[in-house]
């Protein structure tokens, strides 16, 4: 089902102190940037590896209020590892799958994620306390 660590999300105060952090300290380059109003975060994605289907990246995600999924997040465990992405090569039949399997799905629907990507999210409650989102990624 999974092809791939496609990124580690990673909630932050402040993303442009910590671009500068993980640019410096493991020598990744910014590939992306984008603000995604549905979702509450202005984002940067950091390129890692190249992998089966697409690239995985370090995600750094700042919010854009303290009302938002990253806020709430933030306020409550502070800052660190928000979620893990998985590519997946159909994002709605991955949905059918896993909710088929009893695991609560955070979207109807798949959403726009970074990069062009379709999204969806798992609750965390149900899959051993991670943040779990799915991604599949645009056709080239
Ligand atoms: C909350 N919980 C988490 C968690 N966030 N557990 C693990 N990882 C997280 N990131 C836990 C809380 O501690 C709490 O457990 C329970 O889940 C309910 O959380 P809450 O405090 O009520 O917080 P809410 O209202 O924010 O709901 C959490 C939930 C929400 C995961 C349902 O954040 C959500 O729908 N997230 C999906 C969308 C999202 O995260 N978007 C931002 C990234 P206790 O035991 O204390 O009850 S957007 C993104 O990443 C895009 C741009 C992309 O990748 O392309």
């Amino acid at each position: 089902m999974f092809m791939r660590i496609d990124h580690i999300g990673i909630a932050c105060h402040d993303l442009e102190e910590k671009i500068s952090l993980f640019s410096s300290t493991f020598d990744l380059t910014v590939v992306a940037r984008e603000v995604n109003e549905e979702q509450g975060v202005k984002e940067a994605m950091l390129h890692v590896a190249d992998g089966e289907g697409g690239g995985s990246y370090i995600q750094l995600l700042e919010p854009l209020s303290p009302d938002s999924p990253v806020g709430r997040f933030l306020a409550k465990r502070g800052e660190g590892v928000h979620h893990v992405a998985f590519g997946v090569p159909d994002v709605e039949r991955a949905m059918a799958e896993i909710g088929g399997k009893g695991v609560r799905l955070l979207d109807e629907r798949p959403r726009h994620g970074s990069m062009g990507s379709q999204i969806a999210f798992l609750h965390p409650k149900d899959v051993g306390g991670m943040l779990t989102e799915l991604v599949q990624a645009p056709t080239p």
